[in-house]
């Protein structure tokens, strides 16, 4: 086997593994069949990207060329035993709990500005999609972090890694905040010129479910039902309580990925040192989160600081109507009864 360089971007990390193969990245000989029949046969539909439709693909709504890249990591990805795979539906912390695994596992250069890759990367190229990255960028620089992120839903993670029981660690957030930070991306970012998709459409869309890798709350049930079954193996976070107890459940995490802090580590304060490095405020505030570009696909590619809007919690009070409120809770509580599971 193959292993991938040990370069992302042009810093060096500083905790190595020897986890990928070439084989990985190459597109399969009947890929380019499969997906035009899929495509050709899936519910599909034209209204929220505005410039692109959502193709349904085994109870989930995906965008072209995100369904590409969950087709060849179904029929592709092998995972290896030790990575940790970082899991939400869009929108939910993503950016944030990939800062916090990145940060946690490549500790040792918290403190030098010039091998820190979290100061001069967006945290999405410091952690590979495994959806996006491997086979659709095809890129070379793999980071040897044994640490990679999805968007996919529970069930449609490659069997790989159902097989080999690897660790996941999932986020989830608050529905209504995960809807108006959606349409504030989708607006910024893919509506046709100056054209805003309009709140009240992307709205009954996102409650019917058809909203990028949504149903939003079938993608928080699998999980959190995987979670039960396997607590050993699946740890799942909110992002509310990590705003408000980020110490505990950054313990939490690094204990789960195999690295806790040490005695001396705690007492460097190493965990506040994690949490302030990773904050909005801090990110945010770089350079390259400000000024830079990440390009998720050859033909989408999205501003740095389009990932960092305002990292709030209950933000939906500026944007959702008294009526829209309910409407979205009553899904929420109906969609979650009987599941044992609340959000914050
Ligand atoms: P993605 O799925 O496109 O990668 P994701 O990172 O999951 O997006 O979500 C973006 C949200 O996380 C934004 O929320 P907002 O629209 O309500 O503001 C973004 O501001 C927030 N976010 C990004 N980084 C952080 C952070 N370090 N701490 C808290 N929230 C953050």
């Amino acid at each position: 086997m193959e292993n991938a360089p040990s370069q992302i971007s042009t810093t060096k990390l500083c905790f190595h593994k020897s986890s990928y193969s070439y084989e990985t990245c190459q597109e399969p000989e009947n890929f380019q069949q499969t997906f035009k029949q899929i495509i050709s046969t899936a519910p599909k539909n034209g209204e929220w990207t505005m410039f692109t439709d959502l193709f349904q693909y085994r109870g989930f709504w995906y965008t072209p060329n995100f369904l590409g890249g969950v087709i060849l990591a179904q029929q592709q990805f092998k995972v290896q035993p030790n990575d940790i795979i970082l899991c939400s539906a869009p929108k939910t912390g993503t950016t944030w709990l990939k800062a916090l695994g990145f940060a946690i596992m490549n500790r040792a250069c918290l403190d030098d500005s010039t091998k820190n890759p979290l100061l001069v990367t967006m945290p999405h190229e410091c952690v590979p999609y495994l959806e996006v990255d491997f086979f659709q960028r095809k890129t070379t620089q793999y980071p040897e972090l044994p640490l990679l992120a999805t968007h996919l839903p529970y069930t449609s993670l490659p069997e790989s890694i159902a097989s080999l029981g690897c660790e996941l660690v999932y986020i989830c957030r608050e529905p209504k905040d995960v809807f108006v930070s959606l349409w504030h991306f989708i607006g910024n970012v893919k509506a046709k010129g100056n054209e805003k998709f309009p709140l009240e459409k992307a709205f009954d869309l996102f409650c019917q479910g058809i909203s990028p890798n949504g149903p939003y709350w079938e993608h928080v049930l699998g999980y959190w039902n995987a979670s039960l079954r396997w607590p050993e193996r699946i740890l799942f976070l909110k992002y509310e309580e990590l705003k408000s107890e980020a110490p505990l459940h950054v313990r939490r995490l690094a204990e789960f990925m195999g690295c806790p802090f040490s005695l001396e580590e705690e007492k460097e304060g190493v965990v506040e040192k994690i949490i302030e490095l990773c904050s909005f405020q801090n990110l945010s505030n770089l350079e390259v989160n400000k000024t830079g570009k990440y390009p998720i696909f050859a033909s989408v590619v999205v501003e740095n600081n389009k990932y960092f809007r305002k990292g709030e919690v209950g933000d939906w009070k500026n944007c959702l109507t008294e009526e829209m409120k309910e409407h979205l809770d009553r899904i929420t509580e109906h969609k979650l009864r009987g599941s044992g599971f609340t959000f914050c």
